[in-house]
């Protein structure tokens, strides 16, 4: 999809996020994009990881790099990811359709599951961990490879985010501490959307949409994915509330030796 095309679509996209919490774009990337993305990020796993600090770079197993799960803040240290995110960009444009804000570049992410790990991502909502006032941010989620159910693929439950932030607690897992506590209800169940991807296909989210992820059980397959958040720029960060929650993260992590 081109920049020109989304102009074109943007109404229904802004419609569909604000029903929904959610957007689903099929082919978003081209094969050649993809491919252009894929090599900057082999380049980056290859060169970039190892000058990064450790609290930005987590495995399923340390003592194995096989198992790189997550990746933060990639815009930062390289200029492949940071154009990926630019004002002009797609994804920048994207965001500000769905935000009806202008878009403050957060995050961007490398989530992979490996395909010996079967870790679940568990339910959740981002803007929990964001501490934003109000809650208007977008996580947009591109696939990297094919992604079947079984080796992990996103749920959405449609309509979530008009209700407001839900209990959270520890989740035990990596790169996603928090869960859901009252996860599994009826409305959770009715309104579940699974969304296997083609590569190159991308889905987005409102910071108050509920999501989660099974582990991989493909046996064989990666899942491989790459997220770029953006924050809505009217939005207000709690910054103290923020590094608190920051600090108790790392230290319990640490404490894990999970850093
Ligand atoms: O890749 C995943 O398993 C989940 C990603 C996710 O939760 C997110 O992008 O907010």
């Amino acid at each position: 999809m081109t920049n020109e095309e989304l102009t074109k679509h943007s109404e229904r996209l802004n419609h569909e996020f604000n029903l929904d919490g959610y957007v689903s774009i099929p082919a978003f990337f081209s094969a050649e994009e993809l491919a252009e993305i894929n090599e900057n990020k082999e380049r980056f796993i290859r060169d970039v990881v190892p000058t990064m600090p450790e609290s930005e770079v987590y495995y399923d197993d340390k003592s194995d790099l096989s198992t790189l799960k997550q990746l933060q803040l990639m815009w930062k240290y390289d200029s492949f990811f940071d154009n990926l995110m630019a004002p002009d960009s797609k994804l920048s444009q994207l965001a500000e359709i769905c935000l009806e804000d202008k878009a403050r570049k957060v995050n961007m992410q490398y989530f992979n599951k490996s395909p010996n790990s079967n870790t679940p991502t568990p339910p959740h909502q981002d803007g929990y961990f964001f501490h934003l006032i109000p809650n208007n941010a977008i996580t947009i989620w591109v696939a990297l490879q094919d992604v079947e159910p079984e080796q992990g693929c996103v749920n959405y439950v449609q309509g979530s985010h008009k209700y407001g932030m839900r209990a959270h607690g520890s989740s035990g897992t990596l790169g996603f501490s928090q869960t859901i506590l009252d996860f599994g209800l009826p409305y959770d169940m009715e309104n579940a959307k699974a969304f296997p991807c083609k590569a190159g296909h991308l889905i987005a989210h409102h910071s108050l949409t509920t999501h989660w992820a099974s582990g991989n059980t493909s046996g064989d397959k990666a899942r491989q994915a790459m997220g770029a958040i953006y924050y809505g720029d009217s939005c207000v960060e709690n910054k103290r509330s923020k590094a608190n929650y920051q600090a108790q993260l790392d230290a319990s992590l640490a404490a894990q030796g999970k850093l």
